[in-house]
């Protein structure tokens, strides 16, 4: 808005003043230009600058979705539509994960039997390596949907799923192995869920504009939410949207304690993770920036606990389990939440300790929990900004 208004400027300028009639009005366009101007920078030092950060699979964009359903009008056909390629490929990418992992562990481990695929899955699986390994994927067929649904039901593959953690299967599998035949449908157009579960990689850095109780309202603060890459060759672009940044929203997958880096198979997750967070906090840019911890993925992470103790993870080592269920699962959670805080205050210098340092526990694809979350995020940022301008 503010270009526009600047190359009218431009034109103004450069027009020839022949009358007195015309200099009148033109100086009164010059002076409603200069209050719009002036105007516009108002409403652009109001904003808030808020910076998604976390390492890749985090659910940094899962969150931004949200928010752009929630506070925007959310994805149109076209939209929608752009999605299937992407969740074609996801299918592809994960079955042909699982039938070359089930091939990797039926040579190399000990008790390999039962990852060796059956004998009548065999050629199915080695076409659907084959179209998994290709850049360019064909579109999800009714008869290759029906091929990958016999191979993911092979025992086979799913003692390899088990196994998960070990291979880089994405966490959107059981969703869309489930779907397939809705996905392989001729008139298929992703819903809104599909387009929460896709996973595509972000490269570069994406931006929306919102404000939380709609644009028109006066109360209502204005956000710029940046969405980054996570993954490492990604980070060096995150520097250059460090400046100004009212609130950062640092999103850490509990759930991948047991996991190990896409980009690096010999290096833990969360320990990853906890290196990240750490160096984030320490910028100097972010002396008073807020930080917002959303320990997201607790869906999985919930499950994930009661089968595979958290201390695997060497951060976590000295976590002893002493409950069972329920209340095993909060007393988990609580444990990386401490740790968490841990390496909050041994990150933030005494001169910082004033800026704002909040967790919550989320869910990226329950919508309700974001929506409640973000209404949380929106309130302690008011109040932090009443607090600045003395007003509390
Ligand atoms: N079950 C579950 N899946 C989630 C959650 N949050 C994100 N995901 C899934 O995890 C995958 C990765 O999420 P993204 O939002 O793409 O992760 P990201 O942090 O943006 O990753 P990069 O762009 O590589 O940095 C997607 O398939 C999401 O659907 C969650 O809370 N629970
Ligand atoms: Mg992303």
């Amino acid at each position: 808005m503010l270009s526009i208004t600047t190359q009218n400027m431009g034109l103004l300028c450069s027009k020839r003043h022949r009358y007195n009639e015309a200099d009148t009005e033109e100086n009164a366009q010059a002076a409603e230009i200069e209050r719009r101007i002036e105007q516009e920078t108002k409403v652009e030092q109001h904003i808030q600058k808020l910076l998604l950060l976390g390492a890749g699979d985090s659910g940094k964009s899962t969150i931004f979705k949200q928010i752009k359903l929630l506070f925007q009008s959310g994805f149109d056909e076209a939209e929608l539509k752009s999605y299937i390629s992407v969740i074609h490929a996801n299918v592809y990418q994960t079955i042909k994960v699982l039938h070359d992992g089930s091939k990797e562990l039926a040579q190399n481990e000990t008790n390999s039997l039962k990852y060796v695929i059956s004998n009548e899955n065999k050629d199915i699986g080695q076409k659907l390596s084959e179209i998994g390994g290709r850049l360019d994927h064909p579109r999800l067929t009714k008869e290759l949907a029906q091929e990958i649904e016999t191979l993911w039901r092979d025992a086979a593959v799913q003692e390899t799923y088990a196994r998960g953690n070990e291979l880089q299967v994405p966490d959107c599998t059981p969703y869309f192995m489930e779907n397939l035949q809705r996905l392989s449908d001729a008139n298929y157009i992703p819903t809104k869920d599909d387009v929460l579960y896709a996973r595509v990689r972000t490269t570069g850095v994406v931006v929306i504009q919102f404000s939380p109780v709609g644009e028109n309202k006066k109360s209502g603060e204005v956000y710029r939410l940046f969405d980054v890459g996570g993954q490492r060759n990604e980070r060096r672009k995150w520097i250059h949207l460090f400046e100004g940044v009212t609130a950062v929203i640092f999103c850490a997958a509990i759930s991948e304690y047991d996991q190990t880096l896409f980009e690096d198979e010999n290096k833990n997750r969360m320990i990853g993770t906890k290196e990240l967070f750490e160096w984030v906090l320490k910028q100097p840019c972010f002396e008073k920036t807020s930080f917002m911890l959303f320990l997201n993925k607790f869906d999985i992470f919930e499950e994930k606990v009661l089968k595979v103790p958290l201390n695997v993870c060497e951060w976590f080592k000295d976590y002893q389990p002493v409950l069972t269920g329920k209340l095993e699962i909060e007393h988990a959670y609580e444990f990386v939440k401490k740790k968490f805080e841990e390496s909050y205050f041994q990150s933030t210098t005494p001169d910082r300790v004033d800026r704002v340092f909040k967790i919550y526990r989320t869910t990226a694809l329950d919508q309700k929990l974001v929506k409640k979350t973000f209404k949380l995020v929106d309130e302690t940022l008011r109040r932090r900004n009443l607090f600045e301008a003395g007003l509390l």
